[in-house]
């Protein structure tokens, strides 16, 4: 088999979408996401100009020499513009394979582990008593684990809180919203949030937090230590890991669950963390890691040291990475939990899929490959529509990290 054709659709259903799309001369093809969340058209350039002509010609089943050819033959190496091009190629060359081989994709990567795919639900609130009704609805709807995000007294707008009554949606069009930030007023308010959630809800519903890169190492040791006895799943982002050490301070003083991950985009992000044993849960997504075949790899290093996954699954992922994901959380041994933000119905319109939710859990569905179509007719209707994730200011005006 060869491949014969390779193309990008840009959409934006709602929100912006970039989906590979690689033909054979069998009449097979294969989906990919490479949507990168307020960069989408660099990926798409990065595409167009310089991987669809390398990949003309070429064998679909050669998942991991294309791999290889893409990351190692162009000199410079990881970021994640290159690894989320090289994550849709790869996504669509596995979906090619199930196809060929008349077969989901969890069966090539080890076959079903489990039952179905543990997800967790976003419950967000303006205040203490909205996170808790909305915590209280998730559950309603069968969801075994929220995360659970509040507006903080003092502050107008924060991370993960939505604007009037939409549901959150990480991305804006037009030029970037920004917020205002107080560690001070988020550190007194978190701790009472899950005090009370705990208090509503019991402790049988697993409860998460993002964090966001908003602390420092100390400020989320002393986070972590205070949500100790509510039991948390985790605490998500605590701080920023560029310096992946700066973990090691928080570790040190909690044993609230730490999960990392959703910018990284290669196992160097990521290996001194792992190794250390200084996170919990690993974050990175198929599309962003670069596709199934290097995210494989790295949550088997995980294993060895006694990490999780925990993919990011946000709605800027399009439900070919989410179809992607559920395949991969059937197959490995490893497998935490997978984040659960449903897309609108624009966009499930556009991307049919088989995969389904079901009292707590995920399936990816048996449809052979990843089991998800794209409607080009109807993606030609949503234009791409140039969006940006907000930015966050301290209140005397510093930029802040988001
Ligand atoms: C997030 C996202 O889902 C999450 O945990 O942190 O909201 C994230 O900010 C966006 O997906 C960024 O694109
Ligand atoms: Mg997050």
């Amino acid at each position: 088999m060869k491949i014969t054709k390779a193309a990008v659709n840009v959409c934006s259903p709602g929100r912006n979408f970039v989906t590979f799309k690689l033909e054979t001369d069998e009449g097979l093809y294969g989906l990919g996401d490479g949507t990168l969340n307020g960069r989408e058209l660099a990926v798409v350039s990065y595409l167009t100009e310089h991987v669809i002509p390398c990949l003309i010609g070429r064998d679909p089943f050669q998942t991991e020499d294309i791999w290889q050819y893409l990351y190692r033959g162009a000199y410079w190496r990881r970021g994640p513009v290159t690894m989320s091009a090289i994550g849709a190629v790869d996504m669509a060359l596995w979906d090619i394979k199930g196809k060929a081989l008349n077969t989901p994709v969890y069966n090539l990567l080890g076959g079903k582990s489990r039952n179905g795919v543990l997800v967790y639900a976003h419950a967000n609130g303006a205040d203490i008593e909205e996170t808790i009704d909305a915590v209280g609805r998730k559950i309603g709807l069968g969801y075994l684990a929220v995360r659970a995000q509040s507006g903080i007294p003092g502050l107008d707008s924060t991370y993960g809180v939505a604007k009037g009554n939409k549901p959150y949606e990480p991305a804006e069009r037009g030029l970037p919203s920004e917020s205002l930030w107080s560690t001070e007023k988020y550190l007194r308010s978190v701790p009472d949030l899950f005090e009370r959630l705990r208090k509503q809800f019991g402790e049988d519903v697993h409860l998460l937090h993002d964090c966001h890169h908003r602390l420092t190492p100390i400020e989320a040791a002393r986070m972590g230590k205070e949500l100790e006895s509510h039991h948390l799943f985790w605490m998500e982002d605590p701080v920023p890991a560029e310096l992946q050490e700066g973990f090691k301070v928080i570790r040190q003083h909690t044993t609230t669950p730490i999960a990392t991950g959703e910018v990284f985009n290669t196992i160097w992000d990521a290996q001194e963390l792992l190794r250390e044993q200084w996170i919990d849960y690993i974050r990175m997504t198929v599309t962003h890691a670069g596709g199934l075949t290097a995210l494989k790899k790295i949550a088997d290093f995980a294993a060895l040291f006694h990490v999780r996954t925990g993919c990011h699954g946000a709605t800027d992922l399009s439900p070919v990475s989410m179809a992607a994901a559920l395949h991969f959380g059937m197959a490995i041994h490893n497998f935490g939990i997978q984040e659960h933000m449903p897309h609108n119905a624009e966009t499930d319109s556009v991307f049919p899929h088989g995969y389904a939710f079901e009292e707590g859990y995920m399936y990816p569905g048996d449809t052979p490959g990843l089991g998800v179509e794209i409607d080009e007719k109807l993606a030609a209707t949503y234009p791409y529509q140039r969006a940006y994730l907000p930015i966050n200011r301290k209140l005397d005006g510093t930029l802040f990290d988001w």
